[in-house]
Order: structure tokens, then C-alpha cells, then sequence
């Protein structure tokens, strides 16, 4: 039997990565994107959006983890959640992990999104979405946090690469949004891309956020599907003291919440905000 065309993730111009399909389970234009989720080998099943790889079953916990488990241990009583994007519910999950959690409102562009990874990656959303402490709603980022007259205790952008649909959730109109329903001693956190190749991205979510929080920050971890290097996140707040941690302290709260990872730790955790040379150079920070 023949094997499906290679799928060959297009997000830079010159250089990418290919993967071999066992089988694709399943393709179509949605009404905002191109999706597709198929078998690999290597990596289980992948997910792509408009040709570039959002999560695969093998890697996707170094991601997930690190998107929720840092803002959530930062903050010293998370009980109001807001995700934007992340239909495949991974981030969902892992906040639902947490005790003080009362409340989570996941807002994602694109209901078929939800649906196929509920379909196809059952693993990812593992029943969060019929949580009875979740509401989904359909609907632009953007859109969501300039109307929305809640404030929440995190906020986490789970968003794909600044082209097509989740350009929006880069702007400053965005981050604007974000402020505004952000609780006093809140965090926001966002993928921000593969630093070593998107750097553009880094100074600019840097230069856009810095007029509305007073604390703005990076971290990073290497997820292996995310190629070119570490990936970054960015961090914001008003309250610079959410990421001066005590190591021994925070070793203590994380065992007393005993969540199960497969990759954060409190080490882990803390040196996350230790950023290479180049990146602080280009951020024109000196630490
Ligand atoms: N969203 C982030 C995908 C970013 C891929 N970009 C890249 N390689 N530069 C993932 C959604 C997972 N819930």
C-alpha cells in the first residue's frame, strides 16, 4: 500500500521539517484554517495548522506544562482562568490540574478545532472540555478581552505563529485587552515563537507589552517538534515579585499540590527565565 505525501511544515522560507504520515485522519479547510491531523511514527498523532505543527501526542506535555504550570505556581491563589486559543486542550487540562481553580474560560477561534482534537487527540483534552468548571466560548481573542468585564488571576495565550488567524493575538490592541482583564496581582503568559529563528518576535512582543505591564519577561523551553532551538514565552504582570522565586519555597508548593508532570519542576521552573546572550542583547537588556 502506498503511503500518504510526506507533510512538509512550511513556516520559514529556506528550511523546515518533513514528516512521513502512517495515515491521515484528517483534512480540511475549516472556516478560518487549514487543519490537519495524521499518524507519524516517531511522533504519534500530529496536528497541523495552515502547514505548520501545533502539537504532536509525544511532545506536546514539555509545551503544555510549561504554558500553565509557570504562571499557575507563580501565582499565589489561581482561581480565574482565561485561555485564548488552544482548542486541542492541552493548556486546559493542565490547569484543571490545580486545586484552587474555580473557574476556567478558554476562548478559541475555531470550533472545529476543538471538535477533531476531541476526536483525535482525545489524549490532549483528557475530558477537560466537559468540565463543569469550564466555558467555551467561540470567538476572537482580540474581540473577547476588549469586551470582557471579568478580571482574571491568568491568562495564558495559547495561540499559533503571528500569521493568519492568530496574528491578532500579537498586536498591542491585544495586549491592551489583556491588561484591562487582568487582575492586580495577575499573569499573563504567550507562546512567542522559536527565538533563535523568529527573534522579530521577541523584540516586538517585548516593545508591544512593555506599555502595559510593569514587569515583562521571557522564558523558554526546546520543544523538540518546534524546531530551530528553544522556544519563548512571554511573561507580564504588575507585579514584579511573581517571578523572584524562592527556590526551596517553591520545591514546597509544588509537592504540595502533587500534579503529575512530565517535565516542570521547581529547578526547571526557575531557571526557565535564564535567556541566552543573544536574546538580551536584541531585547537591549543586560541581566
Ligand atoms: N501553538 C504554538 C505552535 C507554535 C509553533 N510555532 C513554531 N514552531 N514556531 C501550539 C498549540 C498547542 N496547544
Amino acid at each position: 500500500m502506498n503511503r500518504p505525501e510526506m507533510k512538509i511544515e512550511r513556516l520559514y522560507p529556506s528550511w523546515g521539517q518533513a514528516f512521513s504520515p502512517e495515515k491521515v485522519l484528517f483534512e480540511h479547510q475549516t472556516e478560518h484554517q487549514h487543519l490537519v491531523i495524521f499518524k507519524n511514527q516517531q511522533w504519534g498523532k500530529v496536528m497541523m495548522l495552515d502547514g505548520v505543527v501545533q502539537t504532536t501526542e509525544k511532545d506536546e506535555f514539555i509545551y503544555h506544562e510549561m504554558m500553565t504550570h509557570v504562571p499557575m505556581f507563580s501565582h499565589h491563589n489561581p482561581q480565574k482562568v482565561l485561555i485564548i486559543g488552544g482548542g486541542d486542550g492541552g493548556i486546559l487540562r493542565e490547569v484543571l490540574k490545580h486545586q484552587s481553580v474555580k473557574h476556567v474560560t478558554q476562548v478559541e477561534i475555531d470550533q472545529a478545532v476543538i471538535d477533531m482534537c476531541i476526536k483525535y487527540l482525545p489524549n490532549h483534552s483528557a475530558g477537560a472540555f466537559t468540565d463543569e468548571r469550564v466555558d467555551v466560548v467561540i470567538d476572537d481573542g482580540v474581540n473577547y478581552v476588549s469586551r470582557c468585564s471579568q478580571k482574571f488571576d491568568v491568562i495564558i495565550s495559547d495561540s499559533t505563529d503571528p500569521i493568519g488567524p492568530g496574528e491578532s493575538l500579537f498586536t498591542s490592541e491585544f495586549y491592551h485587552g489583556v491588561q484591562s482583564c487582568l487582575a492586580d496581582d495577575g499573569v499573563f503568559v504567550a507562546q512567542n515563537g522559536v527565538s533563535f529563528m523568529q527573534l522579530d518576535e521577541v523584540i516586538t512582543t517585548h516593545k508591544r507589552l512593555s506599555p502595559c505591564f510593569k514587569d515583562v519577561g521571557f522564558y523558554a523551553a526546546a520543544v523538540p517538534t518546534y524546531v530551530g532551538g528553544i522556544m519563548t514565552f512571554a511573561w507580564a504582570s504588575q507585579n514584579p515579585t511573581l517571578r523572584q522565586f524562592d527556590l526551596s519555597q517553591l520545591e514546597h508548593k509544588i509537592q504540595q499540590a502533587a500534579i503529575k508532570t512530565q517535565y516542570h519542576t521547581a529547578a526547571i521552573h526557575q531557571a526557565s527565565f535564564a535567556l541566552p546572550r543573544y536574546i538580551l542583547t536584541a531585547l537591549g537588556t543586560s541581566v
